[in-house]
Formats: C-alpha cells, structure tokens, sequence
C-alpha cells in the first residue's frame, strides 16, 4: 500500500537558495583569509566607472602587491583585458543569463588560484544594482560604485545594497557643474540608508579623492 505524503503548497526555494549562496561565501572567506588575501566585491550601476577605478587602483598598486580580478560579466572578456593592461591577473567570468555572481562562481574560480601567491583579490561584479544583493561572496569588504552620471536619486532608489556594503564611491564628480547633480543630497541619502557605510566622492579621470580610496582600502 503506498504511503500519502503531504505535498507542500508552497516551496521557498529562495530561502534555499541564499542559505546555500551564504553557506559557500564563508567557506570561501575562511579559504581566501587562510592565506591572508585582501578580498572585495565591487558592485554597482552598469557604466558607473568600476572597471576605470579597478585599472587605476591596479596601477598605482601593482608594483607593491600582487593583485587578481576577477570580472563578472554577461558575456565579453573587455573589462578583464583592460584591467590585465596595468599589471594584474585576471580572470573573466561570463555569467550568461545571471545578473550578478553568486559564491559558487567564485568557489569554482580560487579553486584553481595560486592563493599563496596572492595579496589582494578584487572581484568586479555584473553591473547592476539590485541582483548583486542576493548574493555574498564571502570577501571582507563590499565596495558600492555610483556615479553623478546616474541622478541624484540612485542611492535612494536602491537602499538594499548601500545597506549591504561598507563603502560608496560616488563617481565622476569632475561632471557635477554640467549635470548639476546635487552631491550632499547623495551623500546624505547613504548615510541615512547605512549610518556606518563610507562615503567617497571621487573622479577616476582627475584623480580628485582617490588618495582617499587607496586609504579606505588599506592598500
Ligand atoms: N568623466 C568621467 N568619466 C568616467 C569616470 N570614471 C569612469 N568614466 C567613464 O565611464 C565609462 C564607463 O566606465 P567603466 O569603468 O567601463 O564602467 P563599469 O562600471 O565598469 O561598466 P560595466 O562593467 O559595463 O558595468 C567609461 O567611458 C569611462 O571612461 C570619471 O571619474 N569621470
Ligand atoms: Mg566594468
């Protein structure tokens, strides 16, 4: 006679899903911190300047240390190559038809990292902001890319990754005066979100504030 089982009405596959992505991202904490890697995860806007600000950092910090990025993106291996330009090793990852990275992505890729050779691992998320939430990755900082390009409403338009990351960068601030973009009001929408997040208004292209950065990052 077979036995009846209750089937469930509701499955929260999501509630799985995070509890996995979590469970992944500390293991790949405590294996990147074992070998004493920098680790940071930067998210943000598609086109807010994560890739000019990873080529500069790359650039004044490579002679010093040694540097891996790895890059998310949906297809192409552009932002990798621009990067591998200025003295860091790179990796690409081509997410398809996922909009951000989940821990299994980077899981798969230190697997095959000479880890002990490595002092500082970025990691350049899918441009976006709001998939990126879902998933840790298990680093010990999450760095958030805005720009002025955007309006001053993108911070306030999209509180759960300012609420999930410990630094902001606002960039392109060499653009203020012809986009009248009002910055204290963006300052100010973070700090109200995330009252601990940093806040750095920046410019990659005139370098104004990077100093800050560098510091921030402790490189
Ligand atoms: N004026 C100005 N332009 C900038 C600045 N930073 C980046 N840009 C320009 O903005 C554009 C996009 O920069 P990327 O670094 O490719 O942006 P991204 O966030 O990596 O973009 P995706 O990876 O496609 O999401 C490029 O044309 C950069 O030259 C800045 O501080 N000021
Ligand atoms: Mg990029």
């Amino acid at each position: 006679m077979s036995e009846e089982r209750e089937i469930p009405r509701i499955l929260e596959m999501n509630e799985d899903l995070t509890r996995d992505n979590n469970e992944l991202a500390s293991r790949n904490h405590k294996i990147l911190s074992s070998h004493k890697i920098k680790t940071f995860d930067i998210v943000g806007a598609i086109g807010a300047g994560k890739t000019a600000i990873l080529e500069k950092i790359v650039e004044h910090v490579s002679k010093d240390k040694k540097i891996y990025v790895i890059c998310g993106d949906v297809t192409t291996r552009i932002d990798a190559d621009r990067i591998e330009q200025h003295g860091a090793s790179t990796i690409q990852i081509n997410t398809g038809r996922e909009c951000a990275l989940n821990a299994y992505h980077i899981h798969k890729v230190i697997q095959s990292l000479p880890l002990e050779a490595i002092d500082v691992l970025f990691i350049e998320n899918v441009g976006n902001l709001i998939c990126p939430s879902d998933f840790i990755l298990g680093v010990d900082k999450r760095v958030l890319v805005v720009s002025v390009t955007e309006g001053e409403h993108v911070i306030i338009k999209h509180p759960l990754l300012v609420k999930m990351s410990e630094i902001i960068i606002i960039n392109k601030i060499d653009l203020i005066d012809i986009l009248e973009t009002n910055l204290n009001r963006m300052i100010e929408d973070a700090k109200k979100i995330n009252p601990k997040i940093t806040v750095i208004p920046m410019s990659v292209k005139t370098e104004q504030n990077f100093d800050l950065l560098l510091n921030q990052l402790q490189l």
